[in-house]
């Protein structure tokens, strides 16, 4: 990130004044595509793309180097079995049930990847059938997966390292008009039982999801919030990153109030009568969203530690765009911009403040005075 960059998106937070960075609205009708590497820099992604929460894909020519797109493929553009199961056999993978609905998610199991494979090979050799009905291996996906936005409302890039994927995407608030009856969002938004208007009563019909085509080395940008459903139209390996930062992490926080508040609201009956009520709904929190407000707080601290460390070496007179701990000076500045707003509302939030924060190594409101006196010292950068 440069210096105009910072500018331009911290002049942005500000005018949204509090509010959490959107993206929302209906969706685009297309998805902007970005061809030539050498025509694109990462400040053109802060401004057209994370500020205003906006997908794109980018070509392929952007992952043409990757070691994985040579070696994993054969020169058809299939997945190289032989390869794949000469350097990963023995490794156990995660294997979901596509044909078994639990929840909204499916059942998963754990094989070596070289069974994996010959369950591949076999479901090929059946047309796309198998006796074993059809199995997806988390995280080089094979199949389609259920509707859903990423954890904790991160961003994420997916390339396909072979193979093509069909996206459909709702821009974030869409995603309420889908729930059903029972405030619960469909496991597939083509299902023929959203057409029940008794079981779907908030459906617009009109409301399209955006689609987008992933081709073979295409990577696409998937924002904060936007739910989605995927398809894999080929034979398909691709590989996922999930990150938040300065742009996303009020969405995240945002997240988590929600998460806290819809437990809350299905124990609301045992408010009055149990002792402990705030400190249960946080380990419900925890064991339903894997996070709950106190480990918030220590990401945001260990966030906070790496940005301090960066702008004390930029601060030393390391000016300019020093890029020590893989991190720009002018980023780590924009970051303590937001942690200290983010955490301003958690340390103001009434069920942050039942949090026990006496063994804490830091008092929430001491790394409060950090970040702001970071901000303070960062402006000079
Ligand atoms: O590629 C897929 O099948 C789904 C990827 C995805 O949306 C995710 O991992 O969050
Ligand atoms: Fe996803």
């Amino acid at each position: 990130m440069d210096r105009e960059t910072r500018t331009f998106a911290e002049r942005h937070y500000r005018s949204l004044a509090g509010r959490v960075p959107g993206g929302d609205g209906p969706a685009p009708s297309s998805v902007t595509f970005i061809r030539a590497p050498d025509a694109f820099s990462y400040a053109d992604f802060v401004k057209g793309f994370l500020l205003p929460n906006l997908p794109c894909v980018f070509s392929s020519a952007f992952t043409e180097a990757w070691g994985s797109r040579r070696r994993w493929v054969t020169p058809e553009g299939k997945p190289d079995f032989e390869y794949l199961l000469h350097k990963y056999g023995d490794v156990v993978v995660p294997v979901a049930n596509c044909g078994v609905r639990e929840y909204n998610s499916n059942p998963k199991e754990h094989m070596p990847f070289r069974d994996y494979i010959s369950y591949w090979k076999e479901y090929n050799q059946g047309g796309c059938s198998s006796p074993r009905g059809c199995l997806y291996l988390k995280d080089w996906h094979l199949c389609r997966s259920p509707f859903h936005a990423d954890i904790f409302r991160s961003f994420s890039w997916s390339v396909n390292i072979c193979g093509r994927k069909k996206w459909l995407f709702f821009p974030p608030g869409q995603e309420e008009a889908l729930r059903d009856c029972h405030g619960n969002l469909p496991y597939d938004v083509t299902s023929t039982e959203l057409l029940d208007t008794h079981l779907y009563p908030r459906i617009q019909h009109n409301s399209r999801p955006l689609e987008v085509i992933q081709e073979a080395g295409e990577m696409l940008f998937v924002p904060s919030g936007w739910h989605h459903q995927v398809y894999n139209l080929d034979d398909t390996i691709s590989i996922n990153h999930n990150w938040v930062n300065g742009c996303n992490l009020a969405n995240m926080w945002q997240f988590l109030q929600q998460e806290l508040q819809a437990v809350q609201h299905e124990v609301r009956e045992w408010k009055d009568s149990m002792p402990d009520w705030h400190h249960h709904c946080q380990v419900i929190m925890k064991s339903c969203t894997g996070i709950n407000f106190e480990e918030f707080y220590h990401f945001l601290k260990v966030i906070a530690e790496k940005r301090f460390l960066v702008l004390r070496q930029g601060l030393k007179g390391d000016t300019g765009d020093s890029t020590s701990l893989g991190l720009g000076l002018q980023q780590a500045a924009f970051d303590v911009g937001r942690l200290a707003d983010v955490l301003a509302s958690v340390v103001a939030h009434p069920d942050f403040q039942r949090v026990d924060t006496s063994a804490f190594s830091t008092q929430p409101e001491e790394l409060l005075q950090q970040l702001k006196d970071a901000v303070a010292a960062a402006e000079a950068l």
